[in-house]
């Protein structure tokens, strides 16, 4: 989960590098968000949406969407001072579910982007990191257009846990988007803490 990167003489520069999941249903804008915020150029695995998919994929809902994810983003951005998160965005369409395992291992927590538009389809998600024990924040991507609905009402929506966090914000800028990474990194941080504190208590 936690890397220090380490210079040739051996010494460390005491840098830590964490790693993020950025989940949630097909076409809710976790590539956007990643390449938003990177500071690196983001990794894409694009494929064009084919016909012969359409069979397979549920495109409902976003139907000017040309091109999906079938691997995964990466991409990288410093928060603060000898501080980076490392970005791992899945693929949204549910044939590469197999893929989640791996992308999730040693993960610090993961963010998952929800639409109201079409909330259902991050339940999987939702589910995915609460079984697992993975701190989670979900944040609303504000889609114009789409009928505005508050955090807590979200909240309901999901039965999330009580003190998950759900935050507003727009996948497309880089300022909103760290936002949403600080405060997963203040919340996972604050998870771990009582983790640990349960354990030897
Ligand atoms: N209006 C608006 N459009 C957005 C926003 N975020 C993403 N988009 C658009 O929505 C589409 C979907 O974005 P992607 O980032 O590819 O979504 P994704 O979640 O990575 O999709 P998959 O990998 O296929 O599951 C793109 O056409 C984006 O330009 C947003 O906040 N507002
Ligand atoms: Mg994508």
């Amino acid at each position: 989960m936690v890397q220090k990167s380490s210079q040739p003489d051996g010494g460390e520069t005491g840098s830590l590098a964490l790693k993020i999941l950025i989940a949630g249903g097909f076409g809710v804008g976790k590539t956007t968000l990643v390449g938003a915020v990177s500071e690196i150029r983001p990794l894409r695995t694009e494929e064009q949406l084919s016909q012969v998919g359409s069979a397979v994929d549920d495109t409902g809902g976003v139907d000017h969407k040309t091109t999906t994810t079938v691997a995964m983003d990466f991409g990288r951005i410093t928060i603060r001072s000898g501080l980076s998160l490392y970005l791992f965005g899945t693929p949204g369409q549910d044939r590469f579910w197999f893929l989640w395992d791996d992308l999730s291992e040693g993960a610090l927590g993961a963010i998952v982007l929800a639409d109201t538009r079409r909330l259902v389809d991050c339940f999987p998600a939702v589910d995915y990191f609460e079984h697992r024990g993975i701190p989670f924040v979900v944040a609303v991507n504000c889609f114009s257009g789409a009928r505005a609905f508050g955090a807590e009402d979200v909240s309901r929506a999901l039965d999330l846990d009580g003190g998950t966090p759900v935050v507003l914000c727009d996948a497309r800028d880089r300022d909103s988007g760290k936002e949403v990474l600080v405060r997963l990194v203040g919340y996972a941080g604050r998870m771990y803490t009582a983790r640990l504190l349960d354990s030897v208590g």
